[in-house]
């Protein structure tokens, strides 16, 4: 570590290092300055998934450098340059980048109350309002087919066919659920014809900084930023705060859709400038992006669990399994409230 943050002024013994968050991809490290305390992050990309990290860097410096000269209120953590120039640092073919520790901040992994809800929503909302005008065509493809709902759905089929076959045997009543919800595949091509614009593509609520008081600061995580429709974003937040449990929940009994946080959900995403920005047929798909990241979560870890985690990979021998049934019943329980929620979001 020492040769990598070398390249940031940091010479041997002036810093402390220890593993930082939960990610499964990237692999984090808070380092400390031991002389004048300053906080940073220290982040290597997993290019085995990221094949490209160069385009990450094209991404968010062109993004960094909009915001900079046209929204210069908007607080956004690009990575920190080399003492030569470089947002990156290669070293023995990985790539790392560093980031400012932002003070008094601090992040959740499962959203505690609405409030946390709306400010997290509001957040992602200003992002992608905040970059409205912004050409989102010019950005790099970080990830190519990342939210391709139709083929995520013939991936599945594909591992079906040619996953592990102790695995496909046991996972007969899982198989089927997502074979007979085919239907939310089917919807995505008329979601396709949505505007483009700039998405974040993972709006988990650990990639939100919040202040004391929960209210946001900014998002983070931005290996993701790419053109892509709103019912991303939206729709993956709904997947993560509806419900009180994560996906890691393996007791599924506490897996539950809340109707509040669903509205705290809506009004902070709105709120954060995109109520204004988005159009009548967009705002037809708010409750849809729910269904589309749902299921498309289940889809993704249940093929992962029957390719052998190749993935993913797990941090314990049915963990794909266990976190593709939390989204299949996560998305049974969305489903119960499917009419309720069309009815609230004709109010928008
Ligand atoms: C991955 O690595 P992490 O936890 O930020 C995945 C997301 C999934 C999430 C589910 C690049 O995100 O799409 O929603 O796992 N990111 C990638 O746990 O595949
Ligand atoms: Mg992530």
């Amino acid at each position: 570590m020492t040769s990598i943050l070398a390249h940031y002024g940091f010479t041997d013994g002036s810093y402390l290092l220890s593993t930082y968050g939960t990610g499964l991809i990237n692999h984090t490290w808070l380092v400390q300055d031991k002389q004048t305390n300053q906080k940073y992050i220290l982040q290597k990309i997993n290019h085995q998934i990221f094949k490209s990290p160069e385009d990450i860097a094209f991404n968010i410096s062109a993004i960094a450098d909009y915001l900079k000269l046209n929204m210069t209120n908007y607080h956004f953590e690009a990575p920190l340059l080399t003492t030569d120039g470089k947002s990156m640092v290669i070293q023995d073919g990985e790539y790392y980048r560093l980031f400012c520790f932002v003070e008094k901040s601090h992040t959740i992994d499962v959203v505690q109350n609405e409030h946390q809800a709306f400010e997290a929503a509001k957040q992602f909302g200003q992002f992608t309002s905040a970059l409205d005008r912004f050409d989102a065509t010019q950005l790099k493809i970080t990830l190519p087919d990342f939210h391709n709902l139709p083929l995520r759905f013939e991936q599945f089929k594909t591992a079906l066919k040619t996953g592990n076959p102790e695995r496909i045997s046991e996972t007969p009543a899982d198989i089927q659920f997502l074979l007979d919800n085919e239907k939310i595949v089917h919807d995505s091509y008329l979601a396709a014809k949505l505007p483009v614009r700039v998405i974040h593509h993972d709006t988990k609520i650990s990639n939100v900084l919040l202040d004391n008081n929960d209210s946001g600061i900014c998002v983070i995580d931005l290996d993701t930023i790419m053109p892509g429709r709103f019912i991303s974003d939206l729709g993956d937040m709904m997947r993560t705060y509806l419900s009180p449990v994560s996906e890691e929940e393996a007791d599924f009994r506490k897996i539950e859709v809340r109707t509040s946080y669903f509205k705290a959900i809506i009004n902070g995403y709105l709120s954060g400038g995109m109520n204004s920005k988005m159009t009548a047929s967009e705002k037809d798909f708010l409750v849809y992006s729910g269904k589309f990241m749902i299921y498309m979560q289940a889809l993704r870890f249940i093929t992962d669990y029957l390719n052998n985690d190749i993935y993913y990979g797990a941090r314990y021998q049915k963990h794909n399994l266990v976190r593709g049934r939390n989204q299949i019943e996560l998305l049974k329980q969305f489903l119960k409230h499917e009419k309720e929620f069309i009815g609230i979001s004709k109010s928008y």
